[in-house]
């Protein structure tokens, strides 16, 4: 932790990197550690390769500093929540490189790493960093750093949460957060599109397997008209699966390029990764995915997929 420290005490311009396709715990742990570095008078970049953050992320104390232009006298780079070096899109440079994360998978590709796979989220990690260092969040950090464990807990409800998680909530919360204005912020300001969106594929809802799989599908034309994004249908495998009885969903979308993504997720014991693999997909046991090539019309397909994802529960019990 002091040799992480040091690296930022002896640097003038630090970026703070967040992966492709950024999130709320990588982004607002970025946020958060900036904000409790602002005393020290360092020029900050925070950095996103795709240059823009999720819309319901405006909210987060400093976003509109984000940007997809990695500065050339960066001298260091902390990358945020981030497994693979790769996904940070970091451009060459004379820097130093501080790796903060809680991905099990994180191959250390810092020059300091503080990586802890027992953290719910970055934003933990982050946590425990300026405890070792001795700086209390700001209300700014705090906001930043609570919606990203709040993000990466399912609102607490993950079973990545511990009693960790909740002793970190309450902390951000007596430094400033507010946990109901967060969460409000963050799941109550769906666009139109996506409702409709969803209604149009909750209307494909199918219960079998004396119900414990449910599954849904959608198409290009249903993306279309509801005028919507490809991100706007995230979220109906696990509506699907929250419905009583059910122990896995399956959702199907159709894509521009010929393909089927599907997203498998399970409520309790069923591993869903092993059922992936049939698709040479993967994940982990209660969320996984798989990409298929489109063979035949949409729709026949899709029923053989659900039908071998059935097939597939009664081999995987066994
Ligand atoms: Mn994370």
């Amino acid at each position: 932790m002091q040799k992480a420290f040091t690296l930022i005490q002896n640097s003038k311009h630090i970026v703070f990197a967040s992966h492709i396709n950024p999130d709320a715990d990588t982004l607002g742990s970025s946020l958060g550690l900036m904000h409790s570095l602002a005393h020290l008078g360092k020029k900050f970049t925070v950095y996103n390769i795709g240059g823009i953050a999720p819309a319901s992320l405006d909210f987060l104390p400093g976003i509109e500093a984000l940007t997809g232009e990695f500065p050339t006298d960066a001298d260091l780079v902390v990358a945020l929540d981030c497994g693979d070096i790769k996904r940070l899109g970091l451009k060459d440079g004379n820097y130093k490189l501080l790796n903060i994360d809680h991905h099990a998978s994180n191959p250390l590709y810092g020059d300091e790493n503080i990586v802890d796979a027992t953290a719910a989220s970055t934003a933990s990690v982050v946590l425990e960093f300026l405890r070792g260092i001795g700086i209390a969040p700001s209300k700014e950090a705090a906001v930043s750093l609570y919606a990203a464990l709040a993000s990466d807990t399912g609102f607490f409800k993950y079973d990545s949460v511990d009693k960790r998680a909740f002793l970190d909530g309450a902390y951000l919360v007596e430094c400033g957060a507010n946990a109901s204005e967060i969460a409000i912020a963050m799941t109550e300001r769906e666009p139109l599109s996506k409702i409709r969106l969803q209604a149009s594929i909750l209307s494909t809802l199918k219960i079998t397997a004396n119900g414990k799989v449910a599954s849904l599908f959608m198409t290009n034309e249903m993306l279309k008209s509801a005028g919507a994004m490809q991100d706007e249908a995230d979220g109906a495998a696990e509506t699907a699966r929250s419905i009583y009885g059910v122990e896995v969903s399956l959702f199907l979308r159709e894509q521009e390029d010929g393909y089927i993504r599907g997203s498998l997720r399970s409520k309790t014991a069923i591993d869903v990764n092993k059922i992936a693999k049939l698709f040479s997909g993967g994940g982990h046991l209660k969320a996984a995915g798989f990409t298929v090539k489109i063979e035949k019309e949409f729709l026949v397909q899709v029923e053989d997929i659900i039908k071998q994802v059935e097939q597939s529960i009664g081999i995987i019990k066994q």
